[in-house]
């Protein structure tokens, strides 16, 4: 039976938001009617797409109020589209606001319209520890039909620190492995100026805080030493500014590239030998999803999901959080030793494909709507 189905996600970049946006299309692709309900357009929805629809949830900004009501605006479209579109479930991505407002669109509609929820991190792992939010957090996560959480290590914390009466299931984080497959990029590297000798470094985030980019330039600085190889920091956030100081102050203005924000990361994941997560939060670690489809070797830290992503000694190696000696002495490890790189990029390749498949992903979300609507 196809179904009709209500996603809401942050449309804008980010791993939450580019998960909902492929969940849709590959739904969209197996025949399910898509509605996404989000405060704009979602980044990968860059074309027109059978099956899928976009309800823009506009919040206006009148005087008397003081901050603008997106989450009463996102749960009145939700219900609006609900009821117009005959939805069968709200699939959101985010304790809060977006499961707290499928609930209260649900309440408009009537109970047949179903909740899953999905738990990213950054709605438990940050808001959970305000204590103000926390109550309102279990809500949405209890009011849900079903809850699911990118990570087993989600899963745990979420038990641990919200202590919601309700089952949590673990359904992993998937990339669209047509866009993230290796290519051959040598001539990137020579446009970059990257000597043959030279390895490459990649480290992609949204330079919070919590992605520890400062660990991913001291590594980089130990590994330079010992072997020629150049640093690309790929992405733009709140640190970029302190980097790039920290760049200079330790001589590597020839050595680090600042790319900024890019659209082609699978181009720049081929032409890279190594990639470095070295967050000190990170529910799963989408990037190095995108890493291994592209048969990157990876380097995270013992945090969070990270370590049910990567298999440590295998697809790359997992270190403490912090150990910039234990981190440079791993990466030169495998980046000197030819035949342990090869291994570990088809070990990575093939990892991939085995535990993280698209179709095997998406599978799992479609099994969990047919059991929550008692349909096949
Ligand atoms: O990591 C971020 O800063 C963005 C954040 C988000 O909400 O998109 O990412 C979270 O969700 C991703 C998709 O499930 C995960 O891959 C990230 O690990 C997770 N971030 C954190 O837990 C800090």
């Amino acid at each position: 039976m196809k179904l009709k189905i209500g996603i809401t996600c942050y449309p804008s970049v980010g791993g939450s938001g580019v998960v909902g946006t492929e969940l849709g299309k590959l739904l969209a692709e197996r025949g399910h009617e898509i509605h996404f309900i989000t405060s704009g357009m979602p980044f990968r929805l860059n074309r027109f797409y059978p099956n899928i629809y976009f309800h823009e949830v506009a919040v206006n900004q009148y005087s008397v109020f003081q901050y603008p009501p997106y989450d009463l605006a996102l749960a009145n479209k939700m219900a609006e589209v609900a009821e117009r579109e005959k939805l069968d479930l709200l699939h959101v991505h985010y304790a809060i606001p977006h499961a707290v407002c499928a609930y209260l669109a649900k309440q408009m509609t009537g109970d047949h319209l179903k909740i899953v929820t999905t738990l990213h991190g950054t709605d438990i792992t940050i808001l959970g520890y305000d204590t103000s939010l926390n109550s309102l957090i279990r809500f949405g996560i209890e009011k849900s039909d079903i809850v699911t959480a990118v990570s087993d290590s989600l899963a745990q914390e979420t038990y641990d620190l919200i202590k919601p009466n309700k089952e949590i299931e673990t359904v992993y984080n998937f990339v669209d492995e047509r866009v993230y497959r290796k290519r051959d990029m040598s001539h990137l590297r020579n446009e970059y100026g990257i000597e043959p000798e030279e390895k490459v470094i990649i480290h992609i985030s949204n330079f919070r805080k919590v992605k520890r980019v400062e660990d991913v330039i001291q590594s980089f600085a130990l590994i330079r030493e010992k072997t020629p190889s150049k640093l690309l920091l790929v992405g733009d956030g709140p640190e970029l500014c302190g980097m790039t100081k920290l760049v200079k102050q330790l001589r590597l203005e020839g050595d680090v590239l600042f790319l900024g924000k890019q659209d082609n990361v699978e181009e720049l994941l081929s032409m890279s030998d190594l990639l470095l997560l070295l967050s000190e939060k990170e529910s799963f670690g989408l990037v190095l999803l995108e890493a291994m489809f592209c048969g990157v070797p990876c380097i995270g830290t013992n945090v969070g999901g990270i370590p049910e992503v990567i298999r440590d000694g295998e697809t790359g190696f997992i270190c403490e959080l912090g150990d910039v000696r234990d981190i440079a002495e791993k990466a030169l490890h495998v980046l000197t030793n030819p035949t342990l790189h090869a291994e570990m990029v088809t070990r990575s390749m093939d990892m991939a494909k085995e535990r993280f498949r698209s179709s095997h992903i998406v599978s799992q979300y479609e099994d969990l709507y047919y059991k929550l609507l008692g349909t096949e």
